[in-house]
């Protein structure tokens, strides 16, 4: 039997399920490095931790990994039920969060090597005994790529940018679309033909990268704005997401329509919300994305060799 630890957290209503320890070595290259070991030889323990029937679509795993830049404390890669994130923004305020609740770290900054970068958490103060939850995200550098794409869903022209926040993103706002719990099958439908037409029509990132979230965003009277992420997976995003929030300032401030110091508040399609500010580095923005995070549960994988979903299905 292979046992493997794991720390559940949810941030905004999005799950992070954190391995504190894998089960072998990646060696002492830097994070992206790992990723690359762990895509070519360990891609089951990724199908293992957060695949039917143990796990869901909707799970965001994050593998807690020794960093290789000596100025940060902790590394991190973070996964899916399809494959690998370069970063992860709820993945990010979950693992601080979760760090906290077991004793591994105290309130202040803290320095975390991801596949595409560093990023600058801050655990903030709690006033209550409990462990602390709040965290701010220092993400990597922001931009937009290309504005006001057409995409043709169904003999209906959509608009969209495309920005990187740490992951890639179509972002469309003419979507007409109810962005709302009841509406979800529709907005997941609407996002994943969105996505194919990208496919189909040769729209990527820089470098020929491949645009693997949509948004769709809309207005309500509790935030900025509200927005329905769809992920690589076809699950939604159950936060607002904090690339996906990283991308949205990278377009407003190309927009002139936020400013250094200004505050964004990003709400979820489930109504969770992060707050997001801006400093500028060149033409980019550094995004920073504020949250709290809930640990919610602990255990142990267990891998019967015998079992023949025990590695997913
Ligand atoms: O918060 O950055 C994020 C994220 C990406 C995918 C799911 N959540």
């Amino acid at each position: 039997m292979i046992r493997i630890p794991y720390l559940d957290s949810h941030t905004g209503g999005e799950p992070t399920r954190l391995i504190p320890s894998l089960p072998f070595d990646l060696g002492t290259g830097s994070v992206a490095d790992k990723l690359s070991t762990l895509k070519t030889h360990h891609d089951d323990l990724r199908r293992t931790v957060l695949l039917e029937p143990r796990g869901s679509d909707v799970l965001v795993g994050a593998y807690l990994v020794p960093p290789a830049d000596p100025t940060c404390q902790f590394g991190v890669i973070y996964f899916n039920n399809v494959g690998y994130l370069g970063m992860c923004g709820h993945g990010t305020i979950g693992l601080i969060a979760s760090l906290a609740y077991l004793g591994k770290i105290q309130p202040g900054v803290i320095r975390v090597e991801t596949p595409v970068g560093v990023v600058e958490a801050t655990l903030h103060k709690n006033e209550a005994d409990e462990y602390p939850n709040k965290v701010s995200v220092q993400n990597i550098p922001s931009y937009r790529h290309l504005t006001h794409i057409p995409v043709t869903v169904d003999g209906k022209t959509v608009h969209g940018d495309v920005a990187y926040g740490g992951n890639w993103f179509f972002l469309v706002h003419d979507h007409g679309m109810d962005v709302n719990m009841q509406n979800l099958e529709a907005l997941t439908d609407f996002s994943w033909r969105v996505r194919e037409q990208l496919t189909a029509n040769g729209i990527t990132g820089a470098n020929g990268a491949e645009i693997d979230h949509v948004e769709l965003f809309a207005s309500t009277p509790e935030a900025d704005s509200k927005s329905f992420v769809l992920c690589p997976g076809k699950a939604y995003d159950r936060s607002p997401c904090g690339t996906g929030t990283s991308a949205k300032l990278a377009c407003l401030y190309s927009d002139g329509k936020l400013q250094v110091g200004q505050i964004w508040k990003q709400q979820s399609v489930v109504g969770s919300i992060f707050e997001g500010s801006i400093q500028l580095d060149g033409d980019k923005i550094i995004p920073t994305i504020t949250g709290e995070a809930w640990v919610m549960s602990e255990g142990t994988i267990l891998v019967d060799e015998r079992d023949p979903f025990g590695k997913g299905i």
